[in-house]
């Protein structure tokens, strides 16, 4: 098995929904393990940092005022391959070439307001939750149902 952290984030579309349940939900009932949690609004050097890559691109500027708009559901989940894994569940970046049965895929109409944040390589993992959180806030413990969930 390769054992994997994401970083996971319910934008703030999704926490004005009252999505974030229903996200977090999806996630939990797959199967992968919650480590960390934070309800947070997101500073825009902080966004800026998360969102570096894309410096420099047409949509830059109303991402990151989109994304400091207001609270995001901030996560950092585990489980075999967890990286591939969530992705597969959020969809594709743009809501409307989403598969029915993702998040995006379900509950979005734009790519400007496509509900969730997953890291896309567990190098990007690694970068976004030390972004996030520190690291006494990602929580070690056993989870009982593991031995149902994984042969
Ligand atoms: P993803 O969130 O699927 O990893 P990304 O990293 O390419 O996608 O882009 C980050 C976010 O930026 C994305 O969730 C929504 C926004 N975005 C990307 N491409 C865009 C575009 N062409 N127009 C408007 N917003 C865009
Ligand atoms: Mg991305």
């Amino acid at each position: 098995m390769a054992m994997e952290r994401t970083y996971l984030m319910v934008k703030p579309d999704g926490v004005q929904r009252g999505l974030c349940g229903e996200i977090l939900s999806r996630f939990e009932k797959k199967g992968l393990k919650i480590v960390a949690a934070k309800f947070m609004v997101i500073p825009k050097a902080v966004a800026e940092s998360h969102y570096g890559e894309h410096k420099g691109k047409k949509f830059y500027d109303s991402l990151i005022s989109y994304i400091s708009s207001g609270p995001v559901l901030a996560l950092v989940l585990e489980g075999d391959g967890a990286v591939a894994v969530c992705r597969g569940m959020m969809g594709k970046t743009n809501p409307q070439e989403s598969a029915p049965g993702t998040i995006r895929g379900d509950y979005g109409m734009v790519t400007g307001m496509n509900l969730i944040h997953g890291s896309d390589s567990p190098e990007s993992a690694a970068r976004e939750i030390s972004i996030f959180f520190k690291p006494e806030e990602l929580v070690e413990y056993a989870r009982s149902s593991d031995s149902w969930i994984y042969e």
